[in-house]
Formats: structure tokens, C-alpha cells, sequence
């Protein structure tokens, strides 16, 4: 079965109104899981461009996760906080 291969699964946590790390870059078949780490605030990722959409609003201690099976430049925000960035690097 040369096409499987466990998914390799990158954290980005949200703290302080920021994605840290803020940019990444990962193969493809990457699972890109963002946490949320604030206190008190919702957070979403909202991905940029003709196809971009908007996770769910994910809670303090919850998080939201994305597999990347294309290649190419992801760059994201926040729904709620349009002054949030982040970008994903999804390499071959
Ligand atoms: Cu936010």
C-alpha cells in the first residue's frame, strides 16, 4: 500500500489575538490543527481568496482542524478579528 501513510498532524495555537506560529509550511495529506488558547475569546480561521471559507467559531479550549491535500498558498484570518494573519505552505 504505498499511498499510506499516517497523516502528520501540525499544532497552531491562538494566544494573545495571534496564530503562533503565524506562517508554516507542511507536506502534503497534512492535518493543520489550530487551538484555541485564550481565556475568554472565540477565534475562527477564515481562509482568503475566491475559495476561501470560514471555520466555525471555536471556543477556549476547543479546536478546529483542516487537512491539506493540494498544494499552494493558504493565507487566513480570523472572522471576528480581520487584523489576525496567518499563512499556510502546503509543499509536495
Ligand atoms: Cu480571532
Amino acid at each position: 500500500m504505498p499511498h499510506a501513510r499516517a497523516a502528520t498532524e501540525v499544532v497552531i495555537e491562538i494566544r494573545d489575538y495571534r496564530f503562533v506560529p503565524d506562517r508554516v509550511t507542511v507536506k502534503r495529506g497534512t492535518v493543520v490543527r489550530w487551538v484555541n488558547q485564550e481565556k475568554r475569546t472565540t477565534h475562527s480561521v477564515r481562509f482568503l481568496g475566491p475559495q476561501g471559507f470560514e471555520s466555525e467559531r471555536f471556543f477556549p479550549g476547543e479546536s478546529w482542524q483542516r487537512r491539506f491535500d493540494q498544494t499552494g498558498a493558504y493565507p487566513y484570518s480570523c472572522g471576528p478579528h480581520p487584523e489576525m494573519r496567518g499563512h499556510v505552505e502546503v509543499i509536495e
